[in-house]
This record gives structure tokens, C-alpha cells and sequence, in this order.
């Protein structure tokens, strides 16, 4: 808690933010004891609740502000999600079996006597898909809508998942499927779940275009920040059409961090993940519930200052560079509003193009991305 305080020193409403939150934790939300001491102890709602806390803290926060319904909605597919996504990152599992069940777990997830031992490479998540039945019937609780929106999504995911467990992400066309399939088929599940609940206007979830950037601007972000994790755990999400430009192989990058050939290739990627914010910015203009705002929105205000720390920074190949824990905290407690992200994305393209140097093609890419951005910001489309 000290160094994270200290990395907000210089901010003093993120310093009140995170201590607000700490405090919110210790008294309701966040359950100290382990997840596997909390089993016996819960009811399959509560255990749920409990392992969304422990599987994503500050995720979980910003979940827990939805209005009751939709918030049960969104617990059960971020598990079952989880649960998918746990299973393929584990790399002891074998591959032929990976694969069956990634293609079948949507059937799984309506089987109230479905659980899985020993999977995942995190203790939390290892609990999870142990008593995955409480899962299930947590699942099984829900509306129809809701469910048949779940089922969809997790089949289309574990069939793309099961596709990409067996081939490598090679051109750019491959990078945006992937991303599709892991992140762009939750923004549209979550719209069709917006629209479900009546908070949303119906037409939400036929906008899959807008539904499926809010995904990959995510995913895309995440990928670029984990280059050194993923590089270590033998996996590998940037495609070789970009990096191949710059490098024979991926973990060049890594050995010369400050190759002016290695941030020229990492901030390719950052453009190329940039060019999905003018769709965000399009999908977030279209909500109309507070609640659902600030869910939709938070995750996109700390992916762009995550790409802002990344951009042209050597760090990112040798480790892992993160936001301040700060800004995370400030956007949950504060009511965030459409005005005050549309800020923070101004804000964050000034940064872009203070980091790059001028008469460069990376500066008249980003000079006219930003000028595209200015123009959705200060004149929406109707
Ligand atoms: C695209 O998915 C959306 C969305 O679409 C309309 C709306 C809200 C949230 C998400 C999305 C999400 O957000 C998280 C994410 C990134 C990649 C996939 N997802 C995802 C999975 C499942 C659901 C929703 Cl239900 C963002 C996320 O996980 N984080 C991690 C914690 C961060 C915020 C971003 C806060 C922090 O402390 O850094």
C-alpha cells in the first residue's frame, strides 16, 4: 500500500481514492480469507462474488456498481470467461484435450455437476474451476436473455480460442481475429447484456462494429504491455507482419530494448491499437445509463494511459510497465462522465505526439489519427 501511495504523491485525489477504497475493501467488499477457505462457507451467489474479488480486485469494483440484475449478468459471464481463459493459458494441459474442451465448454457451463481439478497456474483460479458448479448454478439463476447471451458468447470464444491453440498469429488479419475472439465477442455479449436489461436501448447490441473495438482496444493494450511475460511463458500475440519489419525474431526486442528498430516497432503497435479509439469513442457516446457508463468506460481510460506509458519506452521489453494503481482507484469512486473521458482521451493524444519526434511518418499518423479523434470528440456523428 506505502509504494503505491508514493507513486500518487503527486496527485492528491488519487491518494484520497486510494484510500477511500482500501478503507470500502477492509469493511465490505473484499474478503481477506482465501478462496478456498470461503467454499464451505458460501452460497454459490456469494462464492461467485467472492472469486470475482479475488480473481480481479479493482475489475471487480467497478462491476459491483451495476444495478443488481445486470450486476449478476456480468458476474457470471466474467467467470465463466475466466474459467475459459484459464484453461487455455494452462500449459500443462494436453493438447488434444485443451482442445475438446474448449470447444464444448459452453455445454459445461449448463451442467450443474461439471468442475475441473488441477487446472490453471493460479491458486484462485485453480479454486474456481474446482467448484465450478457453483458457477453453473448461479448461471442457471439468471433471465433466459441473459443466459442465451452467455452460452453464445462462450461457444463462439472456445471454438476461436481452440482455433489459435493450434496456429500462430501471423499477419495483422490474424491479430485482429484473435483479439476478436478473446475480446471483441465480450464487447458484443456485454451489449447484447446492456440491451437485456432494458438500461439500454435495444439497438446497442446491433452496433457489433462499435462492440467489438471496445474489445480490441482493450485486448490490444494488454497485449502490447505483456511483450516480456508473454515472451517468458513461450507465448507470443504480436504479429509477425509488424515485428517482422524490424527484427529476425521476436526476442530481439528484449536484448536491445533501446534499438531505435525496437521502439520504432513497438510504437507501430501502439498505432495500430489507437486506431480503434475513434469507434470507442463512437460505442460510448451511445450509453445512456450512468452505471453502465463508468463499467464501459474506466477500462478504456486505463488502456489508453497504459498505451501512453508504454509508447517509445524501452521498459516495456524488460518488464512489466503499469499505470499508477492512483488512477484506477480515482475512476472508480469518482462518478466518471462522458465529458470527463472524452478529457482524458484528449489528454492522453497530446501525449502521443509530445513523445514522438516532429517530420517523422509516426507523426503525421499520429497528427491525423488525433485530428480524426478531435473531430468525433467536438462533432459527434448522429
Ligand atoms: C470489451 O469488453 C468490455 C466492455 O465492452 C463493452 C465493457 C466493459 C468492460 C469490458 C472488458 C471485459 O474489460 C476488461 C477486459 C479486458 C479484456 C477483456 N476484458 C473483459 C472481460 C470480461 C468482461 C469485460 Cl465481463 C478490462 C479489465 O479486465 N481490466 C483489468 C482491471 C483494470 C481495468 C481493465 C483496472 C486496473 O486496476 O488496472
Amino acid at each position: 500500500m506505502i509504494p503505491t501511495l508514493y507513486k500518487s504523491a503527486l496527485h492528491p485525489r488519487e491518494v484520497r481514492a486510494l484510500l477511500k477504497l482500501t478503507l470500502k475493501g477492509q469493511q465490505f467488499t473484499i474478503p481477506k480469507e482465501p478462496l478456498a477457505q470461503l467454499v464451505s462457507k458460501l452460497d454459490d451467489q456469494a462464492f461467485c462474488c467472492a472469486a470475482l474479488t479475488k480473481v480481479s480486485r479493482s475489475f471487480a469494483a467497478v462491476i459491483q456498481q451495476l444495478p443488481e440484475d445486470l450486476k449478476n449478468a456480468v458476474c457470471v459471464f466474467y467467470l465463466v470467461l475466466r474459467a475459459l481463459d484459464t484453461i487455455e493459458d494452462d500449459m500443462q494441459f494436453p493438447q488434444e484435450e485443451k482442445l475438446k474442451l474448449l470447444r464444448s465448454f459452453h455445454i459445461h457451463t449448463q451442467d450443474e455437476n461439471f468442475t475441473l481439478q488441477n487446472v490453471g497456474d493460479h491458486e484462485d483460479y485453480r479454486i474456481l474451476l474446482e467448484h465450478y458448479d457453483k458457477v453453473v448454478r448461479f448461471f442457471k439463476s439468471l433471465d433466459d436473455h441473459y443466459r442465451e447471451v452467455i452460452v453464445e458468447i462462450t461457444k463462439k470464444m472456445g471454438n476461436g480460442m481452440a482455433d489459435f491453440a493450434e496456429k500462430k498469429v501471423v499477419t495483422v488479419k490474424d491479430y485482429d481475429l484473435y483479439c476478436h475472439y478473446v475480446a471483441g465477442l465480450v464487447g458484443v455479449g456485454l451489449s447484447d447484456l446492456f440491451s437485456a436489461s432494458g438500461l439500454e436501448s435495444p439497438d446497442l447490441k446491433e452496433r457489433h462494429d462499435l462492440s467489438n473495438s471496445m474489445g480490441l482496444f482493450l485486448q490490444k493494450t494488454n497485449i502490447i504491455r505483456d511483450y516480456h511475460e508473454d515472451l517468458f511463458s513461450d507465448r507470443t500475440f504480436w504479429p509477425e507482419e509488424i515485428w517482422g519489419k524490424y527484427a529476425d525474431d521476436l526476442s530481439y526486442f528484449t536484448k536491445n530494448p533501446h534499438d531505435p528498430k525496437s521502439l520504432a516497432c513497438l510504437n507501430e503497435m501502439v498505432m495500430n491499437a489507437l486506431t480503434h479509439l475513434p469507434d470507442v469513442v463512437d460505442y460510448l457516446r451511445l450509453l445512456k445509463n450512468k452505471s453502465v457508463f463508468r463499467f464501459a468506460a474506466i477500462p478504456q481510460v486505463m488502456a489508453i494511459a497504459t498505451l501512453a506509458v508504454v509508447f517509445n519506452n524501452p521498459k516495456t521489453f524488460t518488464g512489466v510497465v503499469k499505470v499508477r494503481k492512483g488512477l484506477a482507484a480515482r475512476l472508480i469512486l469518482y462518478d466518471l462522465s462522458l465529458e470527463e473521458t472524452l478529457k482524458y482521451f484528449k489528454k492522453y493524444s497530446r501525449v502521443f505526439l509530445r513523445k514522438t519526434p516532429k517530420n517523422t511518418d509516426l507523426h503525421k499518423q499520429l497528427s491525423e489519427w488525433a485530428a480524426t479523434l478531435n473531430r468525433k470528440i467536438e462533432m459527434p456523428e448522429k
